[in-house]
């Protein structure tokens, strides 16, 4: 489906939040019942499982930064997800390993929140997640994001090009990799007692996926700072990878010589490589890549397409690589 857009500079900056978000907040309010009131300003109160109340208790200091401007360069060819599907239906195994750990990572305190920034740079720092914030630009994006496990969504994320934080981080000309790491707080997310995995969560970049422009550090998503469940307050996005290269509520980046070893890759390396880039033509061990099941829409299915549809600008990175007997797709 092609929609006939206006031109970027036609379109009112008020349509940055898509309508479905004024919905959904306005859902959102009445969903008392449903265990989520809302108390205005981004803060809220959630209801655990067990019952107890997780107060939020102050609200985001950067909520004043949302909307941001929507870049007119990414266009979808789908409907923007639903934000009450999108942000109850998330992979964030440091709180469980089912797809409903959304109240549970209420508990995930993200302010304050420090980014330390190591390794083969100029000078090691440490930046206080508001600090980076002001120093950068953020803009909104239409992206798609396809899961490993062949379920995808359409969200307007909002952040930065990494290649403004390697900019700040300075790394020496030795650097060839970027690699990231999530919060080890296994006293809030009990999904870190799980010790068949080997925690935090790690991932990893080669320094030219870390500045192509597609690769975001995100804080936000539906014109509003990103919550809890999505990775608050920073995490990644590499929309032609599949979902698990996207490291949510990061702590830490370094810059190294040495490929990094993800997460995925030391639980399970046959299945979940360095690489991931998206090809419908290469399954994975257990299923099929051909396809992906639309989350939101009562179970469509659309034909996945070669790094999920961003191959203009990626596909530059891995001529050469093709050759080298790399495995790329997974
Ligand atoms: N720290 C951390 N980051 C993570 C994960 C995780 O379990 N822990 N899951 C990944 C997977 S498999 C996917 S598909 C995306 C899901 O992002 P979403 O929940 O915002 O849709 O986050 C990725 N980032
Ligand atoms: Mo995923």
């Amino acid at each position: 489906m092609n929609i006939k857009r206006k031109k970027g500079w036609e379109i009112p900056e008020s349509q940055a939040t898509p309508e479905t978000v004024f919905r959904n907040r306005r859902r959102f309010l009445t969903a008392g019942a449903a265990g989520a009131l809302a108390l205005g300003g981004g803060a809220y109160l959630a209801i655990g499982q067990g019952g107890d109340a997780v107060a939020q208790a102050q609200p985001d200091p950067s909520a004043g930064l949302y909307p941001a401007p929507r870049s007119m360069r990414y266009r979808l060819d789908r409907e923007v997800t639903e934000e009450k599907v999108s942000t109850t239906y998330n992979n964030f195994y440091e709180f469980g390993t089912s797809k409903n750990i959304w109240q549970a990572a209420q508990k995930l305190p993200i302010r304050p929140w420090q980014v330390k920034i190591d390794g083969l740079v100029a000078k090691e720092m440490v930046v206080d997640i508001d600090d980076l914030l002001k120093k950068v630009q953020l803009e909104e994006r239409l992206y798609r994001h396809r899961c490993v496990e062949a379920w995808s969504m359409a969200v307007p994320w909002t952040g930065f090009p990494m290649k403004a934080l390697v900019d700040i981080a300075q790394p020496t000309s030795a650097a060839k990799y970027v690699r990231m790491e999530t919060f080890n707080r296994p006293d809030v997310a009990s999904g870190m007692k799980a010790s068949f995995y080997s925690w935090p969560y790690i991932e990893g970049l080669t320094m030219a996926e870390a500045t192509n422009e597609l690769t975001l550090m995100v804080t936000g998503i539906y014109g509003k700072p990103l919550p809890k469940q999505m990775g608050a307050p920073i995490r990644l996005v590499t929309p032609w990878k599949y979902g698990f290269k996207c490291i949510k509520s990061i702590v830490r980046v370094t810059f190294t010589d040495e490929r990094p070893r993800s997460f995925w890759e030391v639980s399970q390396g046959s299945e979940y490589g360095f690489w991931a880039n998206v090809n419908p033509r290469v399954s994975h061990p257990r299923w099929s890549q051909a396809s992906e099941e639309i989350i939101g829409t009562g179970g469509k299915r659309v034909p996945t397409q070669l790094y999920n549809g961003y191959g203009d600008f990626v596909a530059s990175m891995y001529t050469d690589l093709e050759k080298s007997g790399e495995r790329l797709w997974m």
